[in-house]
């Protein structure tokens, strides 16, 4: 059993985590954490860029008010993306895809982390922030990351916004239910570095305790979804997810 800091996995979730058949992975901003991504919620303020709470400049509203300063924040956020890696918890999800008969990968992450150490299939509830989206057409376009992403539509010549859910709009509508589907199916659940207020994906480990599953939480932190949890693993993702290789 490995133990790091002096806390280990219990026998309990060491046995589960061995006999699972069907396991369900919901992250947010806290995997990405020790690759250098800046959560939305560290050390108890919110992230604010140029005087607007995140959750203003990335609305719909905005979107509609001032799409070059919607672009503006999606833009300085894929600059400093480009340079980060992977880091260890990504790594061990992304193993774990192969090593249960149902293996489901949720993320609300835009950063593409997860698929860069591996992960396949992963089902991006809140979108990519490297994609491009025509706001007539709705055709989408692939960012690269040494290129300059696109500045028109290519198929109706209109203006391109990210491809990212924004608050105040849908998610979209294949991809929750599908991960709504297998949170209702999974025995074993991890929530691993999401501060659990946004919805409705913070309903997802909800449907899964509501349907039986054994829910663990890895947050150095407590959250509003602890107390729903049967284990909480209190650490950092990269260095906890990593014990149970
Ligand atoms: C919608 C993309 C229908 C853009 C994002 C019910 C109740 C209340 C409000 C609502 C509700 N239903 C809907 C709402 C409104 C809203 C909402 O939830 N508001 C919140 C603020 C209360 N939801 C919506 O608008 C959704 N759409 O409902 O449509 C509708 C339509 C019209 C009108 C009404 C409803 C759309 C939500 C999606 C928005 N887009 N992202 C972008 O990235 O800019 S959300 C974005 O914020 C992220 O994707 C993520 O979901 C959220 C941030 O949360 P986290 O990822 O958890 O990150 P955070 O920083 O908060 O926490 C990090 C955690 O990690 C912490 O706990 C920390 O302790 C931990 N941590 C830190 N380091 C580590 C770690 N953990 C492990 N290891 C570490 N090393
Ligand atoms: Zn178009």
């Amino acid at each position: 059993m490995q133990t790091i800091r002096g806390f280990s996995i219990s026998q309990e979730l060491r046995e589960r985590f061995l006999s699972a058949k069907s396991v369900f992975v919901l992250t947010g901003a806290g995997v990405s954490a020790e690759s250098g991504v800046p959560t939305f919620r560290g050390g108890g303020n919110t992230a604010v860029w140029k005087g607007m709470p995140f959750d203003v400049i990335s609305s719909a509203r905005m979107v509609e008010r001032n799409l070059p300063a919607v672009w503006e924040w999606f833009d300085y956020r894929r600059n400093l993306l480009k340079s980060l890696q992977p880091n260890p918890a990504h790594v061990e999800i992304a193993r774990w895809q192969d090593r249960f008969e149902n293996f489901t990968l949720v993320t609300q992450n835009i950063d593409g982390l997860h698929q860069e150490a591996g992960s396949r299939n992963v089902i991006e509830l809140h979108g990519s922030i490297w994609r491009a989206r025509c706001v007539t057409c709705q055709v989408r376009f692939n960012i690269l990351k040494d290129e300059a992403r696109p500045d028109a539509c290519l198929d109706c010549g209109d203006s391109l916004r990210p491809d990212v859910v924004l608050f105040g709009e849908l998610l979209p509508p294949d991809a929750f239910e599908h991960a709504a589907e297998e949170a209702a199916h999974c025995d074993l659940c991890f929530v691993v570095g999401t501060s659990a207020i946004v919805y409705p994906a913070a309903s997802l480990p909800e449907i899964a305790r509501t349907a039986g599953a054994y829910i663990c939480e890895v947050n150095p932190e407590r959250t509003p979804l602890s107390n729903l949890c049967n284990e909480m693993l209190t650490g950092n993702a990269g260095e906890v997810l990593p014990l149970f290789g």
